[in-house]
């Protein structure tokens, strides 16, 4: 399989802000290994384009957005500089193809984490602080529908990402009591705490540094890593406020704008 040319396929997707036929309906198979492997050329096309990266996320790691996506098993990806928000939390629509919005932790690293064998105490450890998050997702695919593979070699879905400034040692709080309450203008769409991932978002961390210790990388100091959204994820348009509160963490908003 030609991993370069379905990366570039999936990036054409994203500057032209277009949706795609999924890879899996156009080939008669698309393992998991060839996936990741596509994610990286894509990544490698838009590190060769001046972009840096900013830190991992993971996806899928709650009921609640496994059963919105049909697919139900947690998927790594990157989070590219250039997907960040600034700090008034506008959302240029026009970038975008049919953006969604979800609230997720972020771990920020103090140190790098190096798997196989890291533990979800070894992520509180390398854990400079926990912030408040607010993830819009683009699935470059038709109608926002994919199976695993597909959407593991669109990186997840990742397009931007919004950081909360008020941050919490990961020692000074309850990962897995910590509760998220998630409104769309002004009405509360979903609530889970932090057990909603996997049980526990650190547990969740480790799995994405033993993942990518498979394939000779790891989590690096000073990273953003988003653990995967708490509640399924609402459509952003043009004049939606999403908000996220975080107990002990404050609110992060966005908002979409033409
Ligand atoms: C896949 C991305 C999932 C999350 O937090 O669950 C994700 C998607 O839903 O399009 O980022
Ligand atoms: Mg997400």
């Amino acid at each position: 399989m030609d991993h370069l040319s379905w990366a570039t396929y999936l990036l054409a997707g994203v500057d032209e802000r277009r949706d795609l036929q999924a890879i899996t309906k156009q080939v008669d198979e698309l393992s998991i290994d060839d996936a990741y492997a596509i994610q990286a050329a894509l990544l490698e096309l838009q590190l060769g384009r001046g972009d840096t990266l900013a830190g991992a996320k993971l996806g899928l790691t709650s009921v609640a957005k496994q059963e919105q996506m049909g697919v139900s098993e947690p998927v790594y990806g990157w989070v590219p500089a250039s997907s960040v928000l600034s700090d008034d939390g506008e959302v240029p629509l026009g970038e975008l193809i049919h953006p969604r919005c979800e609230p997720e932790l972020v771990f920020v690293l103090a140190q790098d984490l190096a798997g196989p064998g890291v533990s979800a105490d070894d992520v509180l450890d390398a854990t400079e602080k926990i912030v408040g998050g607010i993830e819009v997702i683009d699935s470059r695919y038709e109608a926002f529908s994919f199976t695993l593979p597909d959407v593991i070699a669109d990186n997840t879905s990742a397009a931007r990402v919004a950081i909360g400034s008020d941050g919490v040692g990961p020692r000074d709080v309850d990962l897995t009591t910590l509760g998220c309450v998630f409104s769309i203008d002004g009405e509360i769409t979903g609530t889970a705490t932090g057990a909603a991932l996997l049980g526990d978002p650190a547990a969740c961390v480790a799995m994405l540094a033993n993942h990518l210790g498979k394939h000779g990388k790891k989590l690096e100091a000073g990273w953003l890593v988003m653990a995967g959204a708490m509640t399924d994820a609402k459509p952003l348009v043009a004049g939606t406020d999403a908000q996220a509160r975080y107990a002990g963490l404050g609110s992060v908003s966005i908002r979409g704008v033409a």
